[in-house]
């Protein structure tokens, strides 16, 4: 798209006025944002909207992605980037004497996810439009996104996201498209002369869902697609006159995100919000599919419906729903049919965040989907039975001991079924799922996560995207693959040392927000070791403390090393109270350390609050050391590991989800390996474990945990929470068993700090790398190998003004 910068400056006091009636120079800064936001959603505009009829009117594929949750981040710069516009609106920012990035700042970002799983929804989006697949996402538009944190003598504090209060300028209401989704009553199978059944509801409670679409702007193409999210209300004008209860009961479902990452929630209203988004995004689906074509069975043809993780699995039994009871085919068909369009990735193998729903619990929320949930278990059994055997079939099948397995039905309910990195599909494939694997052996391929260059690269990482270009050219902001490129230059020392200034300036940066936000003054020059993610005792934050005490030990006994701060970011789920006893520890060490003259200037900790996407934008382009350190076989792929290895920090960490296949593209000498594998974990479990035994032959951890608990950690009961899960509850997660090794690999990395240029030459070949993993990539092969919906080949859109 084309603008000027004096195009940019008429257009932003047009809308000052429009807006807000003011001058442009008259308005506080966030409205200043505001006009900018608006003035970039009506340059989208009418490409988004000639993008919506585009895919119908030349018949190609849409991709449906459900997930319970997306985490865009801000969009402004990133809507600026993609249009192709971001230099001339800077420009013209400038000229007109405001700041871009203080702008930026002002937006207040959508929380309305957990980690991983919902950043990876919103890269995948922005992926797609960026390849040139028609995609939309499918959600939940929270009134409350994941709780802002802070921390209060050292424990996390838990605040409402109140991220509408300023209303989202990217969000459009489409009141039209509403549609209404029942819960509850009684459902009776009408049944007439010619055998079709109709089935009759009495009683039910309806519930009118509200779409709320954001564009999604393809990188550098006139291609825009959709994120849809849904928000509860009731039915306006219904005849029933509702009590503030009823209503209360409905505005409920999308009220708040459940801030539980890795969890299963287990809760009715968990199961109302994923009926809900399930069966209104199903509905419209279908009802928009109709406008273009005659019969639903050409549903697979033209529409894929992506299952992201179990929480929308339901869509299984609501697809036939509708196929049935609406569209009246045959079971056969409706089933065919279904399983050619859905189709399921499995994020975790953690046994507590298998969903399952008790019969009762679902048999009163949704009674037609329980009706047709017994049916398919029924096939299933009646089918498998004879050639798998009962007891596989038992172990397999969706309905069992009063259950209802959500994964299972995931399974059957799909054409295709994946893990998100090699060991994860592996062990999906051998324990987790296996006897689901070895009735449909052909179902399940791996689809190894990625994430978006354009966001962790081109925005956050200015400094080193200037370096590529300069170095290998400006394809690489295209095809990340090119990235590669750089491999070459590791002997070049020019180059090495424009690296160290790249990632130098970064720190400059980071540090001031560490000042900011902590009032603790950091050297630049300083090792930034960077673990952040969610709060989870797999994760091991807890071996990085150890870690720490280890180093805090060494230098009060005098040993010299290379000055290092950790930093941390994390969020605990509110009711998971080892995971905040972690956090309060955290704090505390933090504040041993910081303020203990004799490790000054060498060893410091930073516990940044409120870790969401802006926050990691700051740090991720700062690290140096990526902390990767979850017990091997607990981590089904991270995406910090993608995006820290990008940004060129070096990665230390246990051959556990993308981790391996990280090693496998830099190669074992560019990254700290250390731990045991997951078939060693599972030998080790077997065979039994003896922390206590590790604890005593060594003497700075056997400190390290005295210090948990006499006293020189002003911890209350955390301490000894923390204490009794390693040294009286068998450590669960093998964080001693794992001790030596982790400070064996952290010292290696010690020893290469020492070598500056041997240093950056490792980092130089981990940014190198990185392409591989670009999101672009990743959903080029879900689009060719699952979706069966090829990208559109340039020359079909244009952009529309
Ligand atoms: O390893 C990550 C993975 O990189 C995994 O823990 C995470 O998904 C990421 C993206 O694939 C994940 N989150 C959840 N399950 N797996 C989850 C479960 C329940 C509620 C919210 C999130």
């Amino acid at each position: 798209m084309n603008l000027t910068k004096e195009q940019v400056s008429q257009l932003l006091h047009e809308a000052a006025i429009t807006l807000f009636a003011d001058s442009l120079e008259e308005l506080p800064p966030r409205q200043q944002y505001q006009a900018l936001a608006f003035v970039v959603k009506g340059l989208a505009g009418p490409t988004w909207a000639a993008a919506k009829h585009g895919a119908d009117e030349r018949g190609q594929k849409q991709v449906y992605y459900f997930a319970i949750e997306f985490m865009p981040g801000r969009l402004l710069a990133s809507n600026l980037l993609n249009l192709g516009i971001l230099e001339p609106v800077e420009a013209g920012l400038r000229d007109l004497g405001l700041d871009p990035a203080a702008l930026y700042a002002e937006e207040t970002e959508p929380g309305l996810g957990n980690g991983g799983l919902g950043r990876l929804g919103s890269a995948f989006l922005d992926a797609m439009a960026a390849v040139g697949i028609v995609g939309n996402g499918n959600g939940v538009r929270y009134d409350q996104g994941l709780f802002e944190q802070r921390f209060v003598d050292g424990y996390q504090v838990e605040l409402p996201d109140d991220w509408l209060r300023d209303a989202d300028v990217w969000e459009t209401r489409k009141a039209d498209r509403a549609v209404i989704v029942r819960f509850g009553g009684q459902v009776l199978l009408d049944r007439d002369r010619l055998g079709q059944i109709t089935p009759v509801y009495r009683g039910a409670e309806e519930v009118f869902a509200v779409p709320y679409d954001t564009a999604i702007i393809g990188y550098h193409q006139p291609r825009i697609d959709t994120m849809r999210l849904w928000h509860a209300e009731p039915v306006p004008d219904a005849p029933e006159v509702l009590t503030a209860a009823a209503r209360a009961r409905i505005t409920a479902i999308t009220e708040t995100l459940y801030p539980d990452d890795s969890n299963l929630a287990g809760q009715e209203l968990r199961l109302r919000q994923e009926y809900f988004f399930v069966s209104a995004g199903l509905q419209s689906i279908v009802a928009h599919f109709l406008k273009y074509h005659k019969s639903v069975l050409q549903l697979p043809k033209y529409v894929a419906v992506h299952i992201n993780d179990t929480h929308p699995a339901l869509a299984v039994a609501e697809l036939m729903r509708l196929l049935l009871d609406e569209h009246h085919l045959s079971w056969e068909s409706a089933w065919q049919t279904t399983v050619a369009t859905l189709s399921y990735t499995n994020h975790t193998l953690l046994p507590e965040a298998l969903e399952q729903w008790p019969v009762d619990l679902l048999a009163a929320q949704l009674p037609r989907l329980w009706q047709l949930i017994q049916e398919i278990d029924r096939r299933f059994r009646l089918r498998y039975t004879g050639p798998f055997g009962q007891l596989l079939v038992d172990r397999a099948a969706p309905v069992v001991d009063g259950q209802i397995k959500m994964a299972a039905l995931a399974v059957i309910g799909s054409h295709t079924v994946n893990g998100v990195a090699k060991l994860h599909t592996q062990l999906l494939k051998t324990q987790t799922l296996k006897e689901l694997a070895t009735i449909f052996p052909a179902r399940f391929v791996n689809k190894t996560n990625g994430i978006t260059p354009r966001r962790w690269l081109q925005l956050a990482d200015a400094p080193l995207a200037g370096l590529l270009d300069v170095q290998i050219g400006p394809g690489w902001r295209t095809d990340a693959r090119d990235i590669a490129a750089l491999a070459d230059k590791q002997d070049d020392p020019a180059v090495l040392d424009a690296l160290i200034a790249a990632k130098q300036a970064n720190k400059v940066a980071l540090a001031g927000y560490i000042q900011e936000t902590l009032g603790l003054r950091v050297s630049p020059a300083m090792i930034f070791d960077v673990q952040i993610k969610r709060m989870h005792a797999y994760k091991r934050q807890l071996l990085h403390v150890l870690g720490i005490l280890e180093a805090y030990q060494a230098l009060r006994a005098g040993e010299k090393r290379p000055p290092r701060l950790h930093i941390f970011a994390a969020k605990a789920a509110p009711s998971y109270t080892y995971a905040k006893d972690i956090i309060k520890l955290i704090n505390t060490v933090a504040d041993l350390v910081n303020h203990d003259p004799a490790v000054n200037g060498a060893l410091q900790v930073a516990f940044l609050p409120n870790y969401n996407v802006s926050l990691a934008e700051k740090i991720v382009p700062a690290a140096d050391i990526s902390e990767q350190i979850s017990l091997a076989g607990m981590e089904a792929s991270g995406t910090s590991n993608m995006k820290l290895m990008t940004d060129g920090a070096i990665t230390l960490a246990t051959l556990d989800g993308a981790n391996i296949e990280i090693a496998e593209a830099v190669g074992t000498s560019n990254i700290a390996l250390f731990g045991m594998t997951a078939e060693e974990v599972a030998a080790r479990r077997t065979a039994g474990y003896d922390p206590a035994a590790i604890a005593e032959a060594d003497p700075r951890l056997k400190k390290s945990l005295g210090m948990l608990i006499d006293g020189s950690l002003p911890l209350g009961s955390a301490g000894h929470t923390i204490y009794e899960s390693l040294l009286v509850d068998h450590d669960e997660y093998f964080v001693l068993a794992d001790y030596a090794s982790y400070i064996h690999a952290s010292r290696v990395l010690d020893q290469l700090w020492t070598d500056p240029h041997g240093w950056a030459a490792v980092a130089l070949q981990n940014i190198a790398a990185s392409g591989r993993f670009s999101a672009d990539d990743t959903v080029r092969r879900y689009a060719k190998e699952i979706w069966h919906a090829l990208p559109a080949r340039g020359g079909q859109e244009k952009w529309q003004n």
